[in-house]
């Protein structure tokens, strides 16, 4: 670690901020199907959301349902969800409406984005860099501030009431979230491992808890 690096967070510490990790080049593995098993991220989410952009890169053979990425508030359990319902279609969640995505040539390996804009409620998706067409939802709507983020299980209520059947099995790495919508560029960047500004959740900073049964690998 850098000695500017290694300070930061010494007054980080003192300060009382939660400990950040650089995890780039490291992967969070869930190994097994369990209704535990899950890793909680803390987003720097100081107020409530008007844009939203969030990627991840994941690689999982599951062929039932699974969450990928769950953002639950107490006024609604899938505020912020991406959710895969089957193989061929991704789901996006917002203030607990859903819109769907084909997803054509699935991939081992498939990083996603996600973004969301109050404005106009369009709903954009990324697969591996190229978008999809795009939907629209709760046009109007702002995600909450006070939500928990929970990767590996998919939340019925803040911080729980996991379903076995929705829990992710496989690898994932490379989580981002933005408050500010992506451009195509962005997308590329982030697909990259480039920075961007903006950034509220940074895979290279993360502040993070591991719940059972998870593993970091390189
Ligand atoms: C959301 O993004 C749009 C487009 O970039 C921007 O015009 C708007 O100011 C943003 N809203 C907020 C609340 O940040
Ligand atoms: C999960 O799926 C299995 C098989 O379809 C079913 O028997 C079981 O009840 C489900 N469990 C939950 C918690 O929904
Ligand atoms: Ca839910």
């Amino acid at each position: 670690m850098e000695k500017l690096q290694f300070w930061l967070l010494v007054i980080a510490g003192f300060s009382g901020a939660v400990a950040q990790t650089d995890l780039h080049g490291k992967v969070f593995v869930f190994p097994k199907v369990t209704a535990t098993a899950h890793v909680i991220l803390k987003p720097r989410l100081a107020k409530p959301l008007w844009n939203v952009s969030v990627c991840l890169r994941f690689g999982c053979d599951l062929t039932r349902a699974y969450s990928l990425f769950s953002y639950a508030t107490k006024a609604k359990d899938n505020d912020f969800l991406l959710f895969k319902p089957k193989p061929g279609s991704l789901s996006l969640y917002v203030g607990g409406e859903q819109v769907t995505f084909k997803v054509q040539k699935e991939q081992a390996q498939v990083h996603v984005c996600a973004s969301w804009e109050s404005a106009t409620g369009i709903a954009e998706l990324w697969v591996n860099g190229r978008p999809l067409p795009r939907k629209g939802l709760k046009k109007g709507y702002s995600v909450g501030n006070q939500g928990v983020l929970v990767l590996g299980q998919e939340q019925d209520t803040p911080g729980g009431k996991f379903d076995i059947n929705q829990s992710f099995v496989g690898e994932i790495t490379d989580v981002y979230m933005w408050d500010t919508l992506l451009s195509p560029d962005e997308v590329s960047l982030a697909m990259n491992n480039g920075v961007l500004p903006h950034v509220i959740l940074d895979w290279r900073a993360l502040s993070y808890e591991t719940k059972d049964y998870v593993v970091i690998k390189p």
